[in-house]
């Protein structure tokens, strides 16, 4: 295949695997390929500086950045991309904030985005988008004329049409999806929601399977589950600081059976409704108050988001209560963090754990889920307690799968999983683990790009002009 050239708003060094994520996803095909990487540099400076590109080489591979202006950081970054598409794609139209100035910030970024990267791109690349913040790249690049073919991959979930609908300019955010040759989603879900928008609202025709016709284009769509690198993080989880962290937590907890959250904190992660489900356990079962201890990591996200400053404190006087109410002496129900692990530590705080919770009341994917099934010991492994509405649901379907906004139905779960025999707990375990191995995160970015090499994109040309 041609050099492989990804986009994402942020980029990583594919050399540091303490990266994890996209960058140990994509580090192979990059290194294979002698790639470019492409982002912002997560730096806000004067607006006169904003035309610089700094190029920088990690091995084969070639990072590049763009610094953005404090104007483009509030519009494009705070304003359209986080104040709009993140709470909008996750169903929170109650959280948007659709202040007309954002949408032409988002596009001056995309525009900016596009203009400095058109010289570094050769006939032959392939060039890989990354979500949300990105929609509209791949119609600004054809404007300059790129020829190449460009994919589109969303992490976060994609809302159903009349949801989608909501956003002032919807219709230009979904014809912009139709300048990419490959668009791809988490799951089933989103791609449905893509046909019932394009269908009812663009009155696209679909062509054939995963092929759609509409603004004088066609586009292909498919999903494409993102996975974890399996091999990659039993490694982390056999290494001695994992185990470290592993021994301490168990020497700790010895007495009680652990429960885990590990999050960024979001609105979308359903923290809040997770601690009502275990204020529910504990309320209503009085034995778990002798065998359950949560910690709850929230690590900060997004800080400057004012949504985020809401449910930081709302979830702080719910640990405070659960603690106050139930806390005895020698033990407190809840223990919550909000500060990062560092990640060589995660494995072995999910190995120790009896039980993960999960309970996202949107998510993409989330790859905690995957992550905590990686690390358990197969002969004795923990229980993964998953939302129903995160996109890891539609794979993992031997976890206790629940209802995070019904916190009783979800305490019946939490408590099954506290109670469920080591014979189950393997069973469902040993065939989670199938799936994960083979919808591996290779399996993910070789598919992708597959599907990519394969989609055939028609009609290229002036039309782009008229985003
Ligand atoms: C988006 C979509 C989709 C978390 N806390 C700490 C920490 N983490 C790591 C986890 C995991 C990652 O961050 C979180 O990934 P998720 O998938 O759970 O969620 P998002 O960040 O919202 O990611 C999501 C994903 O993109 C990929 O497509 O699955 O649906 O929302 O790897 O381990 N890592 C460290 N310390 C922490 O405290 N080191």
């Amino acid at each position: 295949m041609g050099r492989l050239v990804v986009v994402s708003n942020r980029i990583a060094d594919p050399r540091k695997t303490a990266a994890g994520g996209l960058a140990v996803a994509l580090a192979d095909v990059l290194n294979a390929t002698g790639g470019l990487w492409f982002g912002w540099s997560g730096k806000v400076v004067d607006a006169t500086d904003e035309d610089e590109v700094h190029v920088q080489q990690a091995g084969p591979v070639k990072l590049a950045t763009v610094d953005l202006s404090q104007a483009d950081y509030d519009s494009f970054y705070l304003g359209y991309s986080n104040g709009v598409l993140w709470p909008v794609f996750h169903y929170r139209l109650d959280l948007a904030d659709f202040d007309a100035g954002y949408i032409g910030g988002y596009r001056r970024v995309n525009q900016l985005f596009a203009r400095k990267l058109l010289p570094f791109l050769q006939p032959d690349d392939i060039i890989w988008v990354h979500d949300y913040h990105l929609i509209p790249l791949a119609a600004e690049l054809r404007a300059l004329g790129c020829r190449q073919r460009i994919g589109f991959f969303l992490h976060i979930p994609l809302p159903p049409p009349l949801i989608l609908a909501a956003i002032p300019g919807h219709d230009w955010l979904v014809r912009a999806l139709f300048a990419y040759d490959l668009v791809g989603f988490q799951s089933k879900a989103d791609l449905n929601h893509f046909a019932g928008y394009v269908e009812t609202e663009a009155h696209a025709q679909p062509v054939e399977a995963g092929r759609w016709r509409a603004f004088g284009r066609t586009v292909h769509a498919g999903a494409f589950p993102i996975g974890i690198d399996v091999e990659e993080f039993t490694e982390l989880t056999n290494a001695r600081e994992a185990m470290d962290m592993y021994e301490r937590m168990k020497n700790e907890y010895s007495r009680r059976k652990l429960l885990v959250g590990v999050d960024r904190l979001d609105y979308s992660k359903g923290l809040p409704q997770r601690m009502r489900a275990f204020r529910e356990l504990l309320a209503r079962n009085p034995e778990t108050r002798k065998s359950a201890t949560l910690i709850q990591i929230a690590s900060p996200s997004r800080e400057n988001v004012s949504a985020y400053t809401d449910i930081l404190h709302e979830l702080e006087a719910l640990c405070g209560s659960i603690n106050g109410n139930f806390g005895e002496l020698d033990w407190m129900p809840v223990r919550y963090m909000h500060r990062n692990v560092a990640r060589a530590r995660l494995p072995g705080l999910y190995r120790a754990a009896r039980v993960a919770l999960v309970t996202p009341l949107r998510d993409g994917m989330n790859l905690v889920a995957k992550e905590f099934l990686a690390a358990q010991d197969p002969a004795d492994p923990g229980v993964l307690v998953l939302s129903r509405f995160a996109g890891a649901a539609e794979q993992l379907r031997e976890a206790l799968l629940v209802n995070p906004y019904d916190s009783e139905s979800t305490a019946a779960a939490i408590l099954l999983a506290l109670q469920m025999p080591v014979e189950e707990r393997r069973t469902r375990h040993a065939s989670m683990m199938e799936s994960l191995r083979r919808y591996d995160v290779h399996w993910w970015c070789d598919a992708f790009l597959a599907a990519l090499a394969d989609a055939r994109a028609e009609e290229k040309g002036p039309s782009w002009l008229r985003l």
